[in-house]
């Protein structure tokens, strides 16, 4: 048993956006003084974190010259190698600023379409100079609030044609990037495109070089949803396409509420920390959340620690989890494989012609119990921590 003191080998990263989060909502001003962006990557850094994930904005003032430009990624890079910290993932404010009130690649104005084009690259720019592989698309504004404006068609023919063209740029720029599409379903739109990671899947099949993008499913996301997060996760997974991670915590229909990893669905964390340790997903792990409003600087490096110490408590409980022999029985019991009908599922006319003949006691299959309460309960021994 360890303590579950994280090291760079287990890949936590965070967003400067996360922990430099100042507690500001709709309702209310900073709780928080800002922290700068080489002092997050010194504090991450003495808590085991292996990166840190970046907007533009949150480094580089969107009004900066190109000398403060040059001048404020110096002293980032610095920090950095100082602190041993990569810079997996990058991605791009398409939100903050007033020109996107009306989305960025889906504005209906050509002009806000081509600047969030400029923009974007600027910011690939910069992601590819601090190394990051991965670029993420999160289409905050991306969406409506009146669909009387007549764009839902034309939105997603001009959200593919930014995404193309971006794909091209990275490609001819020399970058290899992958992309990751993050799904959400509203907030701070009443309806934003692409609302979950089935839609985000479905979309990438109608991009000229989808090989170049997958998903960034976040658990708050499909939470708000009303969706099954590790469902989701698992969905990615089968298509060879989850790029990436946002783990954070969320109670049902509210607003995005960006919690700590594992605060409020504790048992939905183990089974998403279960899928994504069986799958071999060897990503970043990244905590896309935030310290409550109510801490000050101390609470926001306990609200970071508690995130990776409940993924890797989790991480634990899964490997008990497999070693468990009662554990183990209850789910031998509830899988029942049969060679024989594995091999007939397979098409042949013959196997067709075979399986059309056959006899099942159909009876039988529906009066087996299937232990289901059994095994539920095992796990939540595991979990409350007496097995
Ligand atoms: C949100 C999103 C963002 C994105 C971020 C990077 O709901 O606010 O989750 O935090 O993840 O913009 O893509
Ligand atoms: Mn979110
Ligand atoms: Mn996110």
């Amino acid at each position: 048993m360890t303590d579950f003191t994280p090291t760079p080998a287990d890949r936590f990263t965070f967003g400067l956006w996360t922990v430099g989060n100042t507690g500001r909502d709709p309702f209310g001003e900073p709780t928080r003084p800002p922290l700068r962006a080489p002092y997050i990557v010194e504090k991450l850094a003495g808590l085991g974190a292996y990166g840190v994930n970046l907007h533009d904005n949150d480094l580089v003032p969107i009004d900066a010259s190109a000398a403060e430009r040059d001048r404020i990624v110096a002293e980032f890079r610095q920090a950095l190698s100082d602190h041993g910290l990569v810079v997996p993932m990058a991605t791009t404010n398409l939100f903050s600023d007033p020109a996107f009130k009306d989305g960025a690649f889906t504005s209906a104005d050509a002009q806000v379409r081509a600047y969030a084009l400029q923009k974007t690259m600027r910011s690939m720019d910069l992601g590819a100079e601090l190394g990051a592989h991965t670029y993420v698309f999160w289409g905050g504004r991306e969406g409506t609030e009146v669909d009387a404006g007549g764009k839902l068609l034309s939105a997603l023919g001009w959200f593919r044609d930014s995404l193309n063209f971006l794909a091209e740029y990275s490609e001819a720029q020399g970058y290899g990037y992958r992309f990751a599409l993050e799904p959400k379903p509203n907030e701070p739109r009443a309806d934003i495109f692409l609302p979950t990671v089935g839609s985000a899947l479905g979309f990438i099949g109608t991009l000229d070089r989808p090989d170049l993008f997958g998903v960034n499913p976040e658990f708050a996301h499909e939470t708000m949803a009303g969706l099954n997060f590790a469902h989701a996760v698992a969905q990615a997974l089968d298509a060879g396409k989850l790029f990436h991670i946002d783990l954070n915590d969320q109670k049902m229909s509210r607003f995005d509420q960006d919690l700590r990893f594992g605060s409020e669905n504790l048992k939905g964390a183990f089974t998403l920390v279960k899928l994504l340790e069986d799958s071999g997903y060897d990503g970043p792990l990244h905590f896309d959340a935030h310290a409550l409003r109510t801490e000050d600087e101390a609470g926001v490096w306990a609200f970071a620690r508690g995130c990776m110490r409940t993924y890797l408590i989790l991480k634990d409980k899964a490997r008990q989890f497999d070693a468990d022999p009662e554990i183990q029985a209850a789910l031998a019991e509830y899988h029942r494989a049969d060679e024989e009908l594995a091999a007939l599922s397979r098409f042949t006319p013959e196997n067709a012609a075979s399986l059309k003949e056959r006899t099942f006691d159909r009876a039988a299959l529906g009066r087996r119990g299937l232990g289901l309460e059994h095994l539920d309960q095992l796990t939540n021994d595991l979990l409350f921590g007496i097995r």
